[in-house]
């Protein structure tokens, strides 16, 4: 009697030594420091204790803001902040409504808030509670996008300077198909052209032209954008084997996957998709019937570091890599997130970097620091992100900004 006694109370005051930590409060942020941004601070009960996600959807921010603002902060008000899968489970399945860019943005913007609170409570750093770290930063990639194979080229070498060993290529064909940057598009009626013959004359060009110039030992990449069919894609797969590309990124629509097929029979150039995804069940058929070698998910728009790992589990099991997303359209937050993440996981691929308008710095502290090839955190506690609010005040959200449309030349939309 004694001994169960004596268990009993080992048990119960262990599990008390977590305190609870009610959530009182989530406040929506929406700043414009050069981009819109939708941010979630999730406040608790214990003093100072909070958390910031990231929820920012380009294009759709004011949903997001809405759909958590309206609908899923009044579910979470005095729930424990300390239950991120049972919240997350709650928010994804308990809702009903489920899936889909708004509702797994807004679900991620609250699962980073409270991977966040975790790390703080437990005065680690993210990666730490993920396992710790197997590795010292993330392998990064660099955009060098240009007109031509020269400014491409240049650019190669001038990031390659600063340290970064992969790199993006993507170039223009004057008047026919363009590659935009997702900078700022104040319009809803802008239209760039495409038409895929030039196009896909042009790409397996410009890696003859830039391994001539660089040697066979930079890694590039290329990003399709979903532009292809997929025996187009399996053509341009096929033409650039020679030149050894890192990845081919989102060589078709994301819809019916399995087209995939296609393009893999015909290649072995290592194939990269779905930044455009919002869940595992979309990554499952990819990963398990070994169609590609990354995934290319966002963090912030598949509800967050727990779908993250689930993902990267699921991945491990097949030989296939992660490489998130990591656009300067989501948040320094998300891109803390990604590298705690790579940090962790073991079959980590290569991480997106990118360039932020220098107003996010006035906002966010946090942001993932490069040197040596790679991408690092800090190892302070959560995130090791904050936001100045007062600053993010001074930058009030910005309505337009949209991605362009692409119409082909007789005036029909083409996958942009
Ligand atoms: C691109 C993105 O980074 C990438 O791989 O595909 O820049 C994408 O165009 C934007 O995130 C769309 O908002
Ligand atoms: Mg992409």
């Amino acid at each position: 009697m004694l001994i169960i006694i004596y268990i009993f109370h080992q048990y119960t005051s262990e599990t008390r030594e977590i305190p609870l930590m009610k959530i009182t409060d989530i406040q929506i942020v929406v700043t414009c420091p050069g981009r819109n941004y939708v941010l979630v601070k999730v406040v608790t009960d214990q003093p100072g204790l909070y958390g910031w996600g990231d929820a920012t959807l380009n294009g759709r921010e004011l949903a997001v803001a809405s759909a958590l603002r309206d609908h899923i902060a009044p579910l979470l008000i005095g729930r424990d902040a300390g239950r991120i899968e049972d919240t997350w489970q709650s928010i994804f399945r308990g809702t009903y409504w489920r899936g889909g860019p708004v509702l797994m943005t807004a679900l991620a913007g609250i699962d980073l808030a409270l991977w966040d609170i975790k790390g703080k409570q437990a005065g680690l750093p993210v990666y730490a509670l993920l396992g710790g770290p197997t590795r010292a930063g993330a392998l990064a990639y660099r955009h060098c996008d240009g007109r031509d194979a020269a400014e491409i080229a240049d650019n190669i070498r001038a990031a390659h300077a600063l340290g970064y060993t992969v790199f993006r290529a993507q170039v223009d064909v004057p008047g026919e198909a363009q590659f935009p940057d997702t900078t700022w598009i104040d319009s809803t009626t802008y239209y760039q052209p495409f038409e895929d013959a030039p196009y896909l004359r042009a790409i397996p060009r410009l890696f003859e032209a830039l391994r001539h110039e660089l040697g066979e030992t930079p890694e590039i990449l290329h990003d399709v954008h979903e532009r292809l069919t997929p025996i187009q894609a399996a053509r341009l797969a096929h033409d650039l084997e020679p030149y050894r590309p890192f990845f081919l990124e989102d060589p078709i629509r994301p819809e019916h996957k399995e087209s995939l097929n296609i393009v893999r029979q015909h290649s072995t150039t290592p194939l990269a998709m779905g930044e455009l995804f919002n869940h595992r069940w979309e990554c499952l058929p990819l990963i398990t019937q070994q169609l590609i070698d990354y995934v290319r998910v966002d963090i912030a728009h598949i509800g967050g570091i727990s779908e993250a790992r689930k993902i990267a589990a699921i991945a491990e099991a097949y030989h296939v890599k992660m490489a998130f997303h990591g656009p300067p359209d989501v948040a320094p937050i998300t891109h803390a997130a990604n590298v705690h993440t790579d940090m962790a996981i073991p079959n980590f691929g290569v991480q997106e970097s990118s360039i932020f308008p220098e107003e996010v710095a006035d906002v966010f502290r946090g942001t993932p620091t490069f040197a040596d090839g790679l991408l690092r955190v800090s190892d302070a506690p959560g995130l090791g992100t904050d936001v100045n609010e007062a600053a993010a005040a001074r930058y009030p959200f910005q309505p337009g900004g949209y991605l362009p449309t692409l119409r082909r030349p007789d005036g029909s939309v083409q996958d942009w």
